[in-house]
């Protein structure tokens, strides 16, 4: 597979077309079931047309303390070299049938063990309370291939406090929107869908742990994940869901969608480590997108810092 370098340039300057929306205005333009068929008739389209989602720009961004100071990836990288197996298994699948998908109206359900009430929340009401920051993370695929990326996010461990789960959820559990007419993956079944993740709740807390509505500033591209995905840097990148419509508060691991399609290959806690081979192939060293030399993996992907003592007395050669 040979990857195309592109200059490392802000997205704003190889995007004419960006559009000037202030924070209330994208929570608005972002925003699910709030708007429904009349909001998107006062947007200047019928309801059951709308396109892919139009770039929107996501505004002053607090930068964080976890940002690594590594070369970032290309806007032309990150939107163009994906793993998302509903817009099928090429890498350059999602670019390529990414405008296949509605991202608005979007709406969340959270329900599960917790004190607040389970419902369907609109976009616009899960990201409100939340201030968005800019954290500029490595995502190591499992596929021995890496990126870093300036996600625009707020910290899960934000929105769990926000619902109070009860003691009795010890696990998150995710969901990515099922909807065959708009992901050709789905319709030709090349896995099991819906696709699902999964966190230990002190993972899900774990202050690393990012809930992204952007890249480089503004609003995520369907082949990124829109119009909300997790991003978990210590882990190999199938668990960063995408496209997440369902959040559970549960009692039991949920069984995540890579390990139930091979078992021996994917397991639940996915926790980027060189010294743990993938039955296929080594997980000692990754390719960088863009750089010609392959680099040494890092435990944790060089968060060891902030997540190891999660693992204490866990064997990870066995929890892989
Ligand atoms: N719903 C869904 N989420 C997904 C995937 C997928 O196929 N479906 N692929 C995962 C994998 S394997 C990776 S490496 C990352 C890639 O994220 P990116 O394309 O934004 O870099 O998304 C993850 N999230
Ligand atoms: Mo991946």
């Amino acid at each position: 597979m040979l990857i195309k370098q592109a200059p490392d340039i802000r997205s704003s300057e190889i995007t004419p077309e960006r559009l000037y929306y202030n924070r209330r205005q994208f929570i608005h333009a972002a925003s699910g079931a709030a708007l429904g068929a009349a909001g998107a008739a006062v947007l200047g389209q019928p309801a059951g047309e709308l396109q892919a989602a139009p770039q929107e720009d996501l505004g002053e961004l607090r930068p964080s303390q976890f940002s690594t100071d590594e070369r970032q990836n290309s806007y032309e990288e990150i939107t163009s070299y994906n793993n998302f197996y509903e817009f099928g298994l090429d890498k350059e699948d999602p670019k390529r049938y990414a405008d296949d998908l509605t991202v608005k109206p979007w709406t969340v359900r959270v329900e599960g063990h917790m004190n607040r009430p389970a419902a369907d929340y609109a976009l616009e009401d899960i990201l409100s309370p939340h201030t968005l920051e800019e954290r500029i993370y490595r995502l190591r695929c499992v596929e021995a291939w890496s990126m870093v990326v300036p996600w625009v996010g707020f910290p899960l461990r934000d929105l769990i406090q926000r619902f109070e789960p009860t003691s009795r959820a010890r696990f998150v559990r995710f969901e990515t929107l099922y909807r065959p007419s708009e992901f050709r993956g789905q319709r030709a079944r090349n896995l099991q869908y819906p696709y699902v993740e999964g966190l230990r709740m002190d993972e899900a807390l774990n202050p690393l742990a990012l809930l992204s509505v952007g890249i480089y500033g503004k609003t995520l591209l369907n082949q990124n994940g829109a119009p909300i995905r997790l991003v978990v840097p210590w882990k190999y990148g199938f668990k960063s869901i995408k496209s997440i419509v369902k959040i559970e508060f549960v009692e039991d691991q949920p069984r995540n969608t890579w390990n139930v399609a091979i078992p021996h290959e994917y397991g639940f806690y996915a926790n980027v480590n060189p010294d743990v081979d993938h039955p296929r192939w080594s997980q000692a060293m990754e390719r960088r997108i863009g750089n010609f030399f392959r680099q040494r993996t890092q435990r944790f992907n060089g968060y060891g810092y902030q997540v190891a003592r999660m693992y204490d007395g866990m064997d990870l050669a066995r929890n892989y």
